[in-house]
Formats: structure tokens, sequence, C-alpha cells
């Protein structure tokens, strides 16, 4: 099986309402999308063919990268650069291409893992199609429906932001995330759970926004029975995170750190982290993302599917992910209308208790509509082998 071509597609999505972090507002998504076209001829990889296995097959990826190095050092143009530069012509010269191949091939290019999880989404997505199997399957899920969590932006006041979770909270979603940063964290949260009460799983997340001296203000956060707070130092600062966590009660989780299942088991053996959001774009793939569930599970590491405010594309495979077992608490894994008016697939809809299916069709077991796929799009560009 060769990867005989790939087109890069740029989409622009309106949300439904602006999203601020502790590192900038975002109203409009600017996202890429990558199509592979795969020649099929022995797709099992036996060198055997199959029934079903001949011919194109072609497969989808959506790329978490945001337009701006914000959230991490990846940034749309780059990612278009690297795969157009060195990723696609590392794979083009490649005598057999599947899903599990992306990685080790693309392993001597440092970094870069978003740009590395698009093309090996878009390979395996392209290979399951073709053998008619699903991700969940693919991926080892046990469940066929995801309890759902809602990430739910910084504010301009607490009245618009209970009136916000109100919303969520109608809507079934079993567990809501805050955004806080330096200025927006107690209070918040203090009103959060006065209105809604002890019952509603809280959790909070700063995006690198503090330092190891705002430990003890951190430590206020200790009155409100919160599930965890996600990535409140920077980056690179793991060890700073062994040490937060020592000072305060609330558990820390690891988002923007974990880049790897490597740099999962470090953070678990410093004691830097005891719960882990994994984001598949994050770390190079989903099934780096799964290595990374297995080492978490071996050492008793709770983890959660994040979410980077993808179409139906990315929810698709991420749901899949969220399906496996060690993925005890609720994810990032809200609905299409979350974030979109309209799809670019059919919508993911949340049922009445927070739930979501999990696609059971083959590959990522959705599709991009047409006419929707062609409304948003603003560049294409076809990379031949
Ligand atoms: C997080 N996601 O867990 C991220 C951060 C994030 C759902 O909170 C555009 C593109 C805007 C990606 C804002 C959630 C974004 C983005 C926030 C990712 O840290
Ligand atoms: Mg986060």
């Amino acid at each position: 099986m060769k990867l005989t071509g790939v087109e890069l597609r740029r989409i622009s999505m309106p949300l439904v309402a602006p999203f601020r972090t502790s590192f900038g507002v975002e109203t409009t998504r600017d996202i890429l999308l990558l199509r592979a076209v795969l020649d099929g001829s022995g797709l099992d990889g036996s060198g055997l063919d199959g029934p079903g296995l001949d011919g194109q097959s072609e497969g989808w990826g959506e790329c978490v990268a945001m337009s701006d190095p914000l959230y991490s050092s990846e940034y749309v143009d780059a990612s278009v650069d690297v795969l157009k530069r060195f990723m696609l012509p590392k794979l083009f010269a490649a005598s057999h291409v599947d899903g599990a191949a992306v990685g080790p091939l693309l392993e001597p290019f440092k970094g870069h893992w978003m740009s590395k999880a698009v093309i090996e989404t878009a390979v395996l997505d392209a290979e399951l199609r073709a053998t008619g199997r699903s991700f969940a399957r693919e991926l080892g899920a046990t469940r066929d429906r995801v309890p759902c969590g809602v990430s739910v932006g910084i504010h301009d006041s607490v009245g618009a932001l209970l009136e916000s979770v109100e919303g969520y909270v109608s809507a079934g979603y079993v567990r809501i995330k805050l955004k806080i940063e330096p200025g927006w964290d107690v209070e918040p949260v203090r009103a959060v759970r006065e209105r809604f009460g002890d019952d509603l799983l809280i959790q909070v997340d700063a995006n690198t926004a503090y330092t190891l001296q705002d430990a003890q203000h951190l430590a206020k956060l200790d009155d409100f029975g919160l599930l965890l707070i996600e990535q409140p130092l920077p980056e690179e600062d793991v060890l700073g995170h062994a040490q937060l966590a020592k000072l305060i009660k609330t558990p820390v989780c690891l988002d923007e750190s974990i880049t790897s299942a490597r740099t999962a088991a470090a953070a678990i053996a410093l004691g830097a982290c005891s719960i882990i959001n994994i984001k598949p774009g994050r770390v190079g793939g989903y099934l780096e993302a799964r290595r990374i569930h297995d080492v978490c599970q071996a050492h008793g590491i709770a983890v959660w599917c994040g979410g980077m405010l993808e179409t139906g594309l990315g929810r698709a495979a991420n749901i899949a992910l969220a399906a496996l077992p060690g993925f005890t608490l609720p994810g990032d894994t809200s609905a299409s209308d979350r974030y979109y008016k309209t799809d670019i697939t059919e919508p993911f809809v949340l049922s009445p208790d927070g739930q979501l299916d999990v696609p059971a069709g083959p590959g990522l077991g959705v599709t991009p509509l047409p006419g929707e796929l062609a409304a948003v799009t603003t560049w294409t560009e076809w990379v031949p082998a």
C-alpha cells in the first residue's frame, strides 16, 4: 500500500461565541484538513490481495494547530510547510505505508506532533475504511457511548459565566471545566460551586498562566472540591508541577507538558501529575495517544480526552479514543453545537444524559459533507507523490 497523493485544505469555521483562554480570544477556527489517497493493492500489508482490498482508498485527518503559536509552538502555516517540505516526501518515497508505519517513518523529524498526527490519522482512516474496521475497534474501545464534559471560557463577568454554565448543565454536560488565569480564578470557581452545588463535577484549566510563586494563591481553590487543576505552570516546568502538587490539595493534571508516552512516564515518575489530559494532536497521533493511555493505566493514573475545537472529523476520532477503558474521567468531547452552528460532518448531538455515541462505521465513521466543506474552504492544494 502506497501513499499516492495528499490534498491539503484550509477551512475557516466561525465559532458560536468567542472562546477566551489565558492565551487569547478566538472567534474563528482556522483549520488544516488533510485527505490522503492510497493505492490499495494489498491493503492488509500481507502482500496478498484480499476481498475489497484493491483500488484506491482515501482517508481524512484534522490538524489541531491554531493560526498562532499560543497554545504550543505549533501553528498552521508551519504545519503546511513541514508536511510539504519534509513529511510527505518521506512518506511518498516509502515502498509501503499504513497507519502503523507513519510514526516510525517520521521519527527522524523532531517535534511537529500535530503535523505527524494529521497525516497518521488520514492514513489510518484510509486503511481502516478499506478493511471495514472502525477507529474505536482498532484502538480498543470498550464502550459505545461516552460521557461528555465542556470547556467554558473566561467571561467578562461572573453573571455571564453563570448563565453560560447554566446552559451547559441544562444541555446535559456531566462535567464543567472553567478556564482560569490570574484575576479570574477563585471568585468564578466559588460562584459556580455555590450556584450549582456540591454534586456538579468541576475542574479548572490555566493553560500555563501561573508560576510556582502562585502556589499559596492556587491553594485557595482547595476548598471547592475540584476534580483537578490542569496545566497551571509552563509547558517545560514539569518539576514545578511536582513541587506544586505537594503544596495544594487539588489534583494536578498535565496537558501541554505531555508530548509522548515517554514524557508521560517521566512526569508520573517525578510526581508531577496524578491525572493526564490526552490530546492525540499534541502527542503525534492516536497510536501514541493509546500508548499514553496504556502507561497511565499501568501506573493508576486517570486519563481523559482533551479537545482542540475540532470539527466532526477530529471529534469522531476523539470520541473513539475516549471509549477506551482507562478514560475514567469525562473529556472535553463536547457536541458539535458547543462550537459550531454548522459542522462539516453530520453533527455530534449530546443525549439528554450528556453522552455522545461512539462512531461505529469504517474508519472515522464520518466524512465531510461536500456542500458544507466547500462553503468553509479558503484554500486547497493537491500534493502528488
Ligand atoms: C485546552 N482546549 O484544553 C484547550 C485549549 C484551547 C477545549 O479548552 C482555538 C484552537 C482555540 C485551539 C482555545 C479546550 C483554542 C484551542 C483553547 C485550544 O487547553
Ligand atoms: Mg488544557
